[in-house]
């Protein structure tokens, strides 16, 4: 962290350097990802001067050029020599490799992105970066190219005394990155995230590619109270407070909030230093052992459970309930394989300790919410019982029939689940159609029959003892729940293929949100894959061609001429192809297109909000939903 003069220097040089020559190393990737990680990266120093207390608006925004400013309405990077370095403090920011808010004023550093690098690394990885500060009633500027130093800071003009604040812009560099273009859905759920995740801070995100420019601001004062009353805004709450917990413990700021809705998912989302943790750590485990233990208590304490029952588990408690656990904390340890996990031992206590007495006295003051909460834990307890039961029913039956595999599966017949494929395949007839198609050495078909149960409205012992999820469980034969084993998968391609229809599309979502919740690695690993039926047969002179799409469709129109005598037929569904058509535009290995579908592990909560959102309840949300985003939907990528 100490910067010597002169040795360090030159080593300080070849940092940035090394920066360009492995980009990875520093932000993960080079791909899109990695392009909006440099402006989380900035966001991230305007974010720990909002938690330091001095700012109170931030703004992003796209230019034309692909270039994006951030500014903030803080204190301004002290511009003032850094005697250790020699020069002005804002230049060792942008120059000097991990150097960064531990120089001046107070307020310790507790953002930082996913790899914590800071503006040196943008500055890198850019073709120019720009930061113009506002500070002492005078104005500021500096200019870098890949990293190097243009001209001295310079004043270049003055600003209203009591005016201060930090602007900075920057050009990705495309030597570096594959994709340089930006995406406003992706900036807009993170900065969200942020605002939600620092209460009273604005964030205003500008697109000025599009005309109208399009902008977003968002404002909350409640913080996470609101991120997790926005995460149930298409769900039906049970309760109308939202439970907040707040405190100070071993150097740990714990911050926790949360709702149960009537559903029986469970979504919970863990934060450190505003940095997502979808693997969890400590800090989860510490708020889980806590609402257990103190329900529990609670339960027996008010003869909610007799002396004679067993204890509520956590996901008995868990069902339904949306949670936000956001800690801060100054030197976070992340382990394992995707050092997404935290690791420091303190973080544990001091969440447990700091839920474990707020909520004790949350439901002492508010019996009729705990007795609410406790309902619906008892009769998930109930219904856990009872799948236990279903799921040993499955288990035995397989032990007893060999592989017992479900009687409508046309199983294929190589064994080497790498070469193999499942095709899930809507209804009865276009199934048989499919088994007419298929190559039987490597493709399995599973027909299923309408609607598929809908896994966001029924309870564990409904959705184990259903037909369709039946077969699909002992088909795929990775078990499920605690006997999920990746490596029996029989598998490696499972294929959903619906008519390309409103009610194939429905279809599709069903058979994604039971994969989603209930076998997420399968996604995660990329097994999954959305089949893609052709819209269109266009026949002329007894030649064929298939289009895809209406684009598809003008466009072969305009290569082979628009004429009287063209034959166009629109498929409605796939029972409208015969098996031929069916294997040459849809199942065969050399001609087919498959969606493959993957999902942003940064981007869970918003994944979790969708499929709430379209397979819930409430139709208004629904409606809003699939109106905002209808323009943007491309390919399905959850
Ligand atoms: C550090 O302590 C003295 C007062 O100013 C503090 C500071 O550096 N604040 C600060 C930095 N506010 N905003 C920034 C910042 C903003 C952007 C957009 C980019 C960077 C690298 C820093």
């Amino acid at each position: 962290m100490s910067v010597e003069y002169g040795a360090d220097q030159i080593q300080i040089l070849e940092g940035l350097e090394a920066v360009r020559k492995r980009p990875g190393m520093y932000i993960g990737s080079t791909s899109s990802r990695g392009l909006h990680h440099l402006v989380y990266e900035i966001v991230d120093n305007s974010i720990d001067e909002a938690l330091a207390g001095f700012c109170k608006h931030i703004q992003v925004t796209i230019h034309q050029d692909n270039s994006v400013t951030v500014e903030d309405d803080g204190r301004g990077i002290p511009t003032g020599i850094n005697h250790k370095a020699g020069k002005p403090a804002v230049e060792v920011v942008f120059t000097i490799l991990h150097a960064g808010g531990k120089f001046g004023g107070g307020g310790y550093k507790v953002s930082g992105g996913l790899h914590g690098v800071g503006a040196s690394v943008v500055n890198a990885l850019s073709e120019w970066l720009e930061v113009t500060i506002c500070s002492e009633g005078k104005l500021y500027r500096q200019r870098y190219e890949r990293g190097k130093v243009c001209y001295p800071l310079e004043v270049i003009g003055t600003c209203q005394p009591n005016r201060t604040g930090t602007m900075v812009t920057f050009m990705p560099d495309k030597d570096i990155f594959e994709e340089t273009v930006f995406d406003f859905r992706t900036l807009q759920t993170r900065l969200r995230e942020m605002a939600f995740l620092t209460k009273g801070l604005r964030i205003t995100l500008t697109d000025e590619r599009e005309d109208p420019l399009r902008q977003k601001t968002y404002h909350y004062e409640g913080g996470i109270k609101e991120f997790v009353q926005y995460l149930n805004k298409s769900t039906t709450p049970i309760y109308d407070d939202i439970i907040y917990c707040e405190g100070f413990k071993d150097h740990v700021y714990v911050e926790v909030a949360f709702q149960h809705n009537d559903s029986y998912s469970e979504n919970c989302y863990s934060f450190v230093n505003n940095i997502n943790t979808p693997e969890g750590g400590t800090h989860l485990a510490g708020f889980k052992n806590a609402i257990t233990k103190t329900f529990n208590d609670y339960a027996r304490k008010n003869k909610l459970l007799k002396d004679s029952d067993v204890n509520l588990t956590g996901e008995d408690i868990r069902e339904g309930l949306t949670a936000i656990i956001s800690i801060k904390l100054e030197e976070p340890q992340f382990e394992g394989q995707t050092k997404q996990k935290l690791g420091n031992s303190e973080a544990r206590g001091a969440v447990d300790g700091i839920v474990s007495e707020k909520l004790t006295i949350y439901l002492e003051q508010n019996p009729q919410v705990a007795k609410l909460i406790l309902e619906k834990s008892i009769l998930a307890q109930r219904a856990r019982e009872a799948a236990r039961k279903a799921r040993d029913l499955t288990r035995r039956k397989s032990a007893l029939d060999g592989l017992a595999l479900p009687g409508k599966l046309a199983d294929c017949s190589d064994k080497d689940p790498a070469k193999c494929e499942i095709y899930l395949v809507e209804g009865d007839s276009a199934g048989g159609s499919a088994k007419t198609a298929r190559n039987r050495n490597t493709q399995a078909i599973l027909p299923l029959r309408g609607k598929i149960l809908n896994v966001e409205k029924a309870r564990l012992d409904r959705i184990y003892s259903n037909e369709e999820i039946r077969s699909m469980i002992t088909a795929f034969g990775t078990g499920i729940h605690e006997d999920f084993d990746i490596t029996k998968l029989r598998y490696h391609k499972i294929i959903i293929m619906t008519d390309a229809d409103v009610d194939g599309a429905h279809i599709s979502t069903l058979l994604l949100t039971f994969l989603y919740r209930f076998m997420p690695e399968l996604i995660k690993q990329g097994y999954v894959y959305l089949a893609q039926p052709p819209l269109y047969k266009i026949e002329k002179n007894k030649k064929v061609w298939y289009a895809y799409d209406d684009i598809e469709l003008n466009k072969i129109l305009t290569e082979i001429g628009r004429d009287q005598n063209n034959k166009i037929q629109r498929y409605k569904g796939l029972g409208e192809m015969d098996a031929d058509q069916l294997w040459e535009t849809t199942m065969d290995p050399e001609r087919r297109v498959l969606l493959k579908v993957t999902m942003n592990e940064e981007e869970s909560s918003e994944i979790d909000l969708t499929f709430t959102t379209l397979m819930g309840d409430k139709v208004e949300p629904r409606r809003e939903f699939i109106e905002a985003n209808a323009k943007y939907v491309k390919n399905l990528d959850i």
